[in-house]
């Protein structure tokens, strides 16, 4: 069963849509950089770009308060930076450097940052569920009106960890906003080949949440439906469960031949581009002038450059260091 994902175009307001614009230009111009990097040894480790997804992060972000939580996956770089933590931190992070946003320990996929509310950056599939689960409980337990933002792979729904907390989360009524991001494959399994259910609303509906598709590439589209979802979470109407339709443009991660998909079938998604389908609609509506989009490409590349110097100039952690925030430090009474 499918159903058609909504592209509820509202007209954006121009400043607002040239910040939508410049989030997917940064994640963009970020990745590619760090891309870069991975070639020439600099970043190690895994490294999983979201390019042709950033829609998705940038769109959703808009609807989060500062006290509301954030839990992502692995490919969680555009979330980070459209959270508001600081390309340096991440970069630092990917550098492995101690001024990185986790201490250089966590490396590309564990970004943390406490002073955003941002809870990973993890590495397990669906393991960001339970934790989104656990901290919309706390919130709720102690009559916070926060949201927690949950995102995850479509390939998150064969783990028995979504069904597990898509239930108590739905049986307790606790206010996560979860977003899938379905992308069509988990690493080079379709979706088809692994459910026989592909409909991923209707799973999320068999718990009783709240469920509807959106276009993922359009976000514009995204931002909407992200703030009527999380309007409803944050007003104590429960979990709300959406499914994002996008596609990443590049491998699963940095290895990977992608013998399971089409080049075609990429480039069609191609055509589809978060980044020049808003800054079309902007100049179809004469809210873009080509040398603001200029402009957005100069400052953002000027950032990242210092992002480069930042993590370049940053420092190894001592050896002697290593073993410290391995388990809890502080003393228990
Ligand atoms: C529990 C678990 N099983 C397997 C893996 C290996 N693995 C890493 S990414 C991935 C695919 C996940 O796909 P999806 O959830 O769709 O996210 P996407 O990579 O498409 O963003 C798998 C199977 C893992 N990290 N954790
Ligand atoms: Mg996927």
């Amino acid at each position: 069963m499918t159903r058609q994902a909504t592209s509820s175009r509202p007209a954006p307001e121009r400043d607002h849509a040239l910040h939508l614009l410049r989030e997917m230009v940064r994640i963009r111009r970020f990745e590619e950089k760090c891309a870069e990097l991975y070639a020439a040894a600099k970043i190690r480790g895994f490294l999983h770009l979201y390019i042709g997804e950033e829609a998705v992060a940038v769109g959703a972000m808009q609807a989060l308060e500062p006290e509301d939580a954030i839990v992502a996956t692995y490919r969680e770089h555009g979330h980070a930076l459209a959270r508001g933590i600081s390309a340096a931190a991440i970069m630092a992070e990917m550098y492995g450097k101690v001024e990185g946003s986790s201490r250089g320990r966590g490396g590309s996929m564990h970004l943390f940052d406490a002073a955003t509310r941002f809870y990973g950056g993890n590495a397990i599939v669906g393991g960001g569920l339970p934790l989104a689960v656990g901290l919309a409980l706390a919130d709720k337990l102690q009559g916070r009106s926060r949201v927690t933002a949950c995102f995850f792979g479509e390939g998150a729904v064969a783990e028995g960890e979504f069904h597990e907390s898509m239930n108590l989360a739905a049986l307790w009524g606790l206010p996560v906003l979860f977003c899938c991001e379905n992308n069509l494959y988990a690493m080079g399994t379709a979706l088809v080949r692994s459910e026989s259910e592909t409909d991923l609303c209707l799973k999320a509906s068999s718990f009783e949440i709240p469920a509807w598709p959106v276009d993922g590439m359009d976000v514009v589209a995204v931002e909407a439906s992200a703030k009527k979802a999380a309007l409803a979470v944050r007003s104590g109407g429960g979990p709300h469960f959406l499914e994002f339709r996008t596609y990443r443009f590049r491998a699963h991660s940095m290895y990977d031949p992608e013998l399971y998909r089409d080049k075609k079938e990429v480039e069609e998604w191609k055509k589809r581009d978060p980044i020049p389908t808003l800054a079309s609609m902007l100049r179809e509506r004469g809210l873009l002038k080509e040398e603001e989009l200029a402009q957005i490409e100069r400052e953002v590349a000027a950032e990242i450059q210092q992002a480069v110097e930042f993590a370049e100039a940053g420092t190894w952690e001592p050896v002697e260091e290593l073993t410290r925030y391995v388990y809890s430090e502080e003393p228990h009474s």
